[in-house]
């Protein structure tokens, strides 16, 4: 029960790296930047890194439309730079995990390039192409995640071409035997440069129903929403494919992949990390859910649930697509609420990600329409703000730039870095930073917060959040107050009795003696005893 596997036990560290470090001076991040950095990361304490897309692009969607697979975005560096920074975070124990975005390709990328030569091409078929429906207009009612019709005319052929996101973002036909080859051969070539892992964006889009029957409508906000998504995902050969995908993985020692499922009920995902399939599927329950620990507890539960026993839950509060969990639920300057956060975070059964900047608590920034580069936000302002709030960047120090390097960075920093940063916090004992240290170390230290059993106690709902942690050799008591004020965590039988050591407290530093079966927690406390 003491093994350590880094995917289950472990800590994925999510990278923007546009926004992470510069040694460029260019305004942008890149893997130098990163390289530069590992010393600061194995510190904190993290298992593994997940960069967000590095390979060349046009930029439309930062990253996640992809013009090739094999190389790398040269304002990002080489090939070699990327040998170098493997083999750096490797020397110190930390994994790497690429984002691999092969629902679509850029409209950039060379088959594509080729398939709009015409009808007759080669690669025509590397994509979805139809003809207008009878009388005119697109093949079918599917809207973009984007914004408007999914399909776009294409003049000089004379027909339509699919895609889910931008119209830069043309979708590939999974069901084409050359494409979904050359797709395995992109795994291959980045698991012989020694790879750990993927994170695969939006997977459980590639197949789309083969007939493309219309969505039947629902009631909902704007055009994506509007309809029920039956058949422009999950459909049934997405299994198949999933288990050749792990089959190639396994041929490997230890590596891993992580499915995003885009839009899909927790069954669903359940289904995709099933044994022989992804290793794990993300539960974005938490990225929406607001501070009461009541829905925390049944996000948890859900997902518990629903997962096959021999699957491993993971469990996120940041990404690159969402507002910060600090300007989601943080109190003005006062970062004790997301320490219970972390605490949470890190003692629930299941891999935890956390995303750059979650650890000093950065806020996004907010940007002017006329500074918006999201294009979700130049298309939907007021009612959608784009998601470049979340990608500033990372606030390292309170020099000019905010520490990110020489050079006016791609996105302002948030102007508050000049006393909340990575420097300032390590300085601090309380800050924090060097909670998140901690609750780090107490993980690697403990088998019972990485794989033991989770046992929700009896709880009040609106106020504490409290569970056990147990191995057979081990027990930890997990208690969060979600409140300001204080509030009671009601122990029974042999729990009360027992003597409770302390393993962390931001609010004390000794451990409670449990009076009449009640331990008292401070407003905002968040408590690991054993
Ligand atoms: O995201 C899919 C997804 O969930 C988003 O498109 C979401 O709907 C959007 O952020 C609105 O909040 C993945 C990537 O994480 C995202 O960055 C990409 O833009 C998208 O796929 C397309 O590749």
């Amino acid at each position: 029960a003491e093994s350590f596997l880094w995917w289950r036990d472990g800590v994925i560290y999510q990278i923007y790296p546009r926004s992470f470090a510069s040694s460029s001076g260019s305004g942008v991040g890149d893997l130098q930047g990163i390289r530069s950095k590992l010393p600061y990361l194995q510190d904190l304490g993290v298992d593994a890194i997940w960069l967000s897309p590095i390979y060349p692009s046009p930029n439309v969607d930062f990253g996640y439309d992809v013009s090739n697979y094999v190389d790398i975005h040269p304002d990002f560096g080489s090939l070699a730079d990327f040998d170098a920074l493997t083999a750096d975070a490797h020397a110190r124990g930390i994994r790497i995990v690429l984002d691999l975005v092969l629902n679509h390709t850029s409209d950039q990328h060379p088959w594509f390039q080729q398939a709009r030569q015409g009808r007759d091409n080669p690669y025509r078929d590397y994509y979805l192409w139809r003809d207008p429906r009878p009388g005119g207009g697109p093949p079918n009612n599917w809207q973009a995640v984007f914004g408007g019709s999914a399909w776009e005319w294409d003049e000089a052929s004379g027909q339509y071409y699919y895609h889910m996101f931008y119209k830069q973002q043309p979708d590939v036909n999974w069901r084409n035997p050359a494409v979904r080859q050359a797709m395995l051969d992109v795994f291959r070539f980045w698991l012989e440069r020694g790879v750990d892992g993927f994170r695969l964006d939006v997977f459980n889009l590639y197949f789309k129903h083969a007939d493309l029957p219309d969505n039947p409508p629902k009631l909902g906000l704007r055009g994506y929403d509007r309809q029920q998504h039956l058949y422009d995902n999950n459909q049934p050969e997405m299994m198949g494919l999933l288990e050749e995908i792990r089959a190639l993985l396994d041929q490997y020692p230890e590596r891993y992949v992580v499915g995003e499922t885009f839009d899909s009920p927790a069954e669903m995902a359940a289904q995709y990390c099933a044994p022989g399939r992804l290793h794990a599927a993300f539960n974005f329950k938490m990225l929406t859910q607001g501070w009461r620990p009541g829905g925390y507890l049944r996000a948890v539960q859900e997902w518990e649930h629903v997962l096959s026993p021999e699957s491993w839950p993971n469990y996120v509060l940041n990404n690159h697509d969402v507002r910060r969990s600090a300007s989601r639920f943080g109190r003005g300057e006062n970062d004790e609420r997301l320490k219970v956060a972390a605490a949470m975070l890190l003692s629930l059964r299941g891999t935890p990600f956390l995303y750059y900047g979650e650890e000093i608590g950065m806020r996004d920034i907010s940007l002017r329409r006329s500074e918006i580069l999201d294009p979700i936000g130049k298309r939907y302002w007021p009612f959608h703000k784009g998601r470049d709030g979340c990608r500033a960047p990372m606030q390292w120090d309170a020099s000019e730039n905010a520490g990110f390097g020489a050079g006016q960075p791609w996105l302002p920093p948030h102007p508050d870095y000049t006393f909340r940063n990575a420097a300032a916090q390590a300085e601090d004992p309380d800050s924090l930073l060097n909670f998140y240290k901690r609750l780090l170390a107490l993980r690697r230290e403990h088998a019972a917060l990485r794989q033991g059993l989770f046992q929700p106690l009896s709880y009040e709902p609106r106020a504490v959040l409290g569970y056990l942690r147990q191995t057979q050799t081990e027990t930890l008591l997990v208690a969060l107050n979600f409140r300001r004020w204080p509030a009671r965590l009601v122990l029974g039988g042999r729990l009360a009795g027992k003597r409770w050591r302390l393993l962390l407290s931001n609010k004390r530093s000794e451990a409670p003696v449990p009076q009449d079966g009640v331990i008292a927690l401070a407003g905002e406390e968040a408590l690991i005893l054993k």
